[in-house]
């Protein structure tokens, strides 16, 4: 049984890679924090699936909840194939009137958050000559005024897979780069597709197809987005 780490799974984006990695039958390792949802989705995943799904309360940006997750996971599954490092959170505002508060508060999670979470499952992923896969987001590699310390988080995080990737060849790093997604990114989910929005489940599907290549292909990154997201560059 291949094992596959998720943060950020109890909604979105980690939500629907759980349901369709439990499909595929992975054995999954949950981290958020909020933990009442992760255990409803492991309930729900191991009675459809027939698949071990260990939850855990996960801050990414705190690095003993990283280190004890880690250990909690290890301990348990013996090693692991696939993480995903989706935790993340959005952040609004123009760059000259964002607080040191806000500005630390996204960092934190979808930079430091992601540096972390890769660092404490790297050992095990490098024996197993695993794959990584890093949500960042359609942004990393362009600019929005008005949201630039999101965009800034995730050009960070961008240089991060890389740099591991160059670091651990035997490992392979993957940037899953979504435009929008109809999740609680933007509030309550349930927009429709015409309004330039994919579906959580379409992100957990084109990931899916990634992992079934064959071993000797490594993606390094996916920028994907809904037909009717304006094509900005
Ligand atoms: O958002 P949402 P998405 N420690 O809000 C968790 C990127 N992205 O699924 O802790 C641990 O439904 C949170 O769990 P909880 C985006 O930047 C999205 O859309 O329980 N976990 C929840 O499970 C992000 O990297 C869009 O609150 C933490 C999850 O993160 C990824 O996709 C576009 C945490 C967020 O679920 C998933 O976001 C794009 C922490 N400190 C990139 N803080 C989009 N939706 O349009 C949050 O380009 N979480």
């Amino acid at each position: 049984m291949k094992v596959a780490v998720i943060t950020g799974a109890s909604k979105g984006i980690g939500e629907a890679m759980a349901r369709a990695l439990a499909k595929e039958g992975y054995g999954l390792a949950l981290g958020a924090r909020s933990v009442d949802l992760l255990e409803r989705l492991g309930g729900e995943l191991k009675e459809r699936y027939g698949v071990d799904v260990l939850h855990a309360f996960l801050d990414v940006t705190k690095p003993e909840s990283v280190e004890e997750f880690a250990k909690e996971v290890l301990e348990h599954f013996g090693g692991v194939d696939v993480l995903v490092a989706n935790a993340g959170i959005g952040m609004g505002g123009r760059l000259d009137e964002l607080t040191e508060e806000e500005m630390e508060r996204v960092f934190q999670v979808n930079t430091l958050g992601v540096w972390r979470t890769v660092k404490a499952f790297l050992p095990s992923i490098r024996e197993r000559k695993g794959t990584v896969a890093v949500v960042t987001s359609d942004v990393s590699a362009r600019l929005i005024p008005g949201a630039g310390a999101y965009v800034a988080t995730k050009w960070a995080a961008r240089a991060l897979v890389r740099t591991f990737q160059m670091e651990n060849p035997e490992v392979r790093f993957m940037e899953l780069r979504p435009g929008a997604v109809d999740t609680h990114f933007y509030g309550k989910p349930g927009r429709r597709i015409e309004e330039g929005f994919m579906k959580p489940e379409d992100v957990a599907k084109l990931f899916v197809y990634l992992l079934k290549l064959p071993p000797h292909v490594r993606v390094e990154e996916v920028m994907f987005r809904s037909v009717y997201q304006k094509p900005e560059y």
